[in-house]
């Protein structure tokens, strides 16, 4: 729902329950997005988001920074703004009294549902099938099971592990895996661009790479399962995060060296975390995690991110 959608929800509610002038206040301002409103207008009611800060209607940036400013006269605007324009997080939103004002509890429910979904929602059909990777699946039979027993997501199911082990190249030096985890959005908004430069990346450097697999309902721990099976050097894991409120399409790497389910621990494994449009961008991953891969070639388990 954009922003325009919820301010008119904003306004029909304040209508119904008889703040008419408030509801009047808003409209204006939603009509007249760079227009300043005199700060006495809105004081009572808190409610409108920044309409007392706006910025010159040419700077388009600036308008959106400042809508999203809930603070009614603010000291020192600057500041706010250098704050809330440095970080997707929800800050400088104001409040209505105690409570938060109403377009930002609306916009909490939206992002919250938004993550709730995310978590829920399974590939596009057809999707796993284009993406021309091998299919494995963990033992988890369905969403709900993955989402309340993690233990039968670190493991590959027994029929997996034969697939595994008759179609899958041995021995491998690096082994890609891509897995849903907590957010098929993830997977799906990054996979064209991330998978092609990490394989052509990895070959480029003259690796040897093993046979890309995707893992459906898989959590990290699965790739110790996996690495052991085919006994690989390096392994990679692309899976998605758990989303978080704003950001759903967030993919993450766990990277591994000689896994076994029941040596490896939490610390043998190396996390780039964040990897979407808005935070480290998919192609850039792709290029640290070739390094992150020869370094690990190179040092074993004990591998040093400094050198
Ligand atoms: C959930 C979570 C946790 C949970 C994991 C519990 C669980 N069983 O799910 C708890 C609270 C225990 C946790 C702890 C830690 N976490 Co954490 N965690 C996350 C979070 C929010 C989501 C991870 C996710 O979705 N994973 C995918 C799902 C499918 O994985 P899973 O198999 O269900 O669960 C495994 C992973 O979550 C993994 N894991 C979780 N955190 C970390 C951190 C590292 C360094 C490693 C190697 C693995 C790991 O451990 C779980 C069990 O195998 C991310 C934020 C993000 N944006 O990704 C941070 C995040 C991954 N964690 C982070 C950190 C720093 C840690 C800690 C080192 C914090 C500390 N100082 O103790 C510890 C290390 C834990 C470990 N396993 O080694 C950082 C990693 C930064 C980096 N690039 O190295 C992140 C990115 C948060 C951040 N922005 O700083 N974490």
């Amino acid at each position: 729902m954009n922003q325009n959608n919820i301010d008119k929800i904003v306004q029909s509610v304040l209508a119904k329950i008889g703040h008419e002038q408030t509801a009047a206040v808003v409209r204006s301002a939603a009509a007249e997005p760079a227009t300043t409103v005199p700060a006495s207008a809105v004081q009572p009611t808190a409610l409108l988001s920044s309409a007392s800060v706006r910025l010159d209607a040419e700077d388009s940036n600036a308008i959106h920074i400042d809508d999203q400013i809930g603070v009614i006269n603010p000291k020192r605007v600057e500041v706010l703004r250098d704050f809330v324009g440095s970080t997707a997080a929800r800050v400088a939103v104001g409040r209505a009294g105690l409570r938060p004002k109403t377009r930002e509890l609306l916009n909490f429910l939206i992002d919250h549902s938004r993550s709730k979904d995310t978590v829920l929602k399974d590939f596009p059909d057809g999707w796993v099938e284009k993406s021309a990777l091998l299919e494995l699946r963990t033992e988890i039979v369905e969403k709900d099971q993955f989402l309340t027993r993690p233990d039968l997501g670190r493991k590959l199911s027994a029929e997996s592990v034969v697939i595994a082990q008759n179609q899958c190249k041995k021995n491998p030096q690096v082994q890609v895996i891509v897995s849903d985890g907590l957010s098929t959005d993830a997977v799906v908004a990054n996979f064209d661009e991330i998978i092609p430069a990490l394989l052509n990346g990895l070959n480029s450097n003259g690796l040897d790479v093993g046979t890309p697999i995707f893992v459906r309902h898989g959590r990290v721990k699965v790739e110790d399962h996996i690495g052991e099976i085919l006994s690989a050097q390096v392994v990679i894991l692309l899976i998605g995060e758990r989303p978080g409120l704003g950001q759903s399409e967030s993919l993450s790497c766990y990277m591994v060296h000689s896994p076994t389910v029941s040596q490896t621990v939490e610390s043998d494994r190396i996390c780039i975390s964040n990897i979407h449009s808005a935070g480290t961008p998919p192609v850039e991953a792709a290029a640290v995690i070739v390094n992150l891969a020869k370094k690990f070639l190179r040092d074993g388990k004990n591998l040093s991110t400094q050198k």
